[in-house]
């Protein structure tokens, strides 16, 4: 089958629903599949169940242009992309039970000749092992044509967009297509060269898979050296973003930005993907995960110390709440863990929280006595004590003449006093 026409992106979250709608976009007929009935029918809608920018025009134009619609249960297509989830277990090891239960909604449609490409960020050999495990749900198939079986073509294409440029990133970056058979990756090169202006490079499935878990680990283990200075430099009683930008002006070095923790979906899972697969190997791999792990927790007892230093009645203003700046985005953030940790290890303080791109509080937050959201110059004007958690362009304005006399913990160095 080397004329894809019709497409099934299995899973329509931040990388599923933005993938179905650009291949919707430039001419392929596309089903999205969904267990959720509310994300199922929003999209039907032509409605988008998240932010994105840019997001929420392709999907509209291309419901109307009956180009896309959505469904529960996984139809026939000539390709089929899976973008589920792919959360660590207890133990940090990858939980592939969502690519499992793609699996089981695909096989039933298969013929032979269908491409089904994996995009889900996946430990190494999990393009594999979901070949294998629809083979074991239809043995009349093959991988390679053996014994005259009918094959289907396998292949992983790790996505590599950044949240918040989803839209331009998906057209722009270069594409990691990795084959378990060299015909596989060409036409899933094909199938991408639909819309992705990058060049795509071709390789073999766990190469592909260990490139996307390489290029998120690179990313934590210098964001760790950076969060490792600047308890070093708060240690020294030197400002390390000061200390970074000189440092940075020599021509080899390009050191990140230290933060409150490491938050999001990807960087901070990933490296434990390859942690898992070589645990006496990677030692600086684990080492920096603990680095960024450890740093929230470092950020509370600072707070807590200058609580201890201050009136009793002193209340605390958080800034932000999301995993980084600009983007709503709640998921694994550090802010959030810090503050429920300063909730309820100082129980008796009043936290202002601001957030200016949520407009109530995440479920971890809700019922928290200690805890309320309010605007940024209220909450500035009644604390004390200013955290800064996330670097959102909105706080950047903040009047410095409002922050004399009041403490200011900055864990993202955007507030000069
Ligand atoms: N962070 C710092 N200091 C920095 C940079 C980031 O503390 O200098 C923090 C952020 O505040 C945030 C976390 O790291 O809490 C992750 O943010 P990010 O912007 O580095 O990355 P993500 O999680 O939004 O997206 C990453 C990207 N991967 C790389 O840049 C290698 C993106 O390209 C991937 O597609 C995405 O992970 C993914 O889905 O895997």
């Amino acid at each position: 089958m080397n004329n894809i026409k019709t497409v099934a992106v299995v899973g329509l979250g931040y990388i599923g629903l933005p993938t179905a709608a650009i291949l919707a976009t430039n001419g392929l007929q596309v089903i999205g599949v969904d267990v959720n009935q509310q994300t199922v029918d929003s999209v039907n809608r032509g409605e988008v169940p998240f932010v994105e920018p840019d997001l929420g025009i392709h999907v509209a134009g291309a419901v109307s242009q009956g180009k896309l619609r959505a469904t529960i249960t996984t139809p026939k297509a000539d390709a089929f992309i899976v973008a589920v989830p792919t959360p660590f277990k207890q133990d940090r090891s990858a939980d592939l039970s969502y690519i499992e239960a793609a699996a089981r909604g695909i096989a039933p449609q298969l013929e032979g000749g269908e491409l089904i490409i994996l995009e889900s960020t996946s430990p190494p050999r999990a393009t594999r092992h979901l070949g294998e495990y629809i083979l074991g749900l239809r043995p009349d198939l093959s991988l390679d044509g053996a014994d005259g079986k009918p094959s289907i073509l396998l292949a992983h294409c790790p996505e590599r967009v950044l949240p918040g440029r989803v839209m331009i990133e998906l057209v722009t970056n270069d594409r990691i297509v990795g084959g378990v058979t060299p015909e596989a990756a060409e036409l899933a090169k094909g199938l991408y060269a639909t819309f992705c202006q990058g060049n795509i490079h071709l390789t073999d499935d766990v190469t592909a898979e260990m490139a996307k878990l390489v290029e998120n680990s690179y990313r934590d283990v210098n964001i760790a050296f950076a969060n490792e200075l600047s308890v070093i430099s708060d240690g020294l009683g030197i400002d390390v973003w000061e200390l970074i930008s000189l440092a940075n002006h020599h021509p080899r070095v390009n050191i990140l930005q230290p933060g409150p923790g490491v938050g999001g979906h990807c960087i901070a899972v990933d490296p434990w993907f390859i942690v898992a697969e070589a645990p006496e190997d990677a030692k600086l791999i684990r080492t920096a995960r603990m680095v960024n792990d450890a740093k929230p927790l470092w950020v509370v007892d600072k707070v807590l110390d200058a609580l201890k230093a201050a009136p009793a009645d002193t209340e605390v203003a958080v800034l932000g709440l999301a995993f980084k700046a600009n983007i709503d985005d709640l998921r694994e953030s550090p802010a959030i863990e810090i503050t429920r940790l300063i909730s309820s290890a100082a129980a008796g303080t009043r936290l202002n929280v601001v957030e200016p791109h949520v407009r109530e509080l995440p479920q971890q937050l809700q019922f928290v006595e200690n805890v309320r959201l309010m605007g940024l110059s209220e909450a500035v004007r009644t604390s004390g004590i200013v955290l800064v958690l996330v670097d959102h362009d909105d706080f950047k304005t903040i009047d410095m003449a409002e922050l004399y006399g009041k403490q200011v913990i900055d864990t993202r160095g955007i507030i000069s006093v």
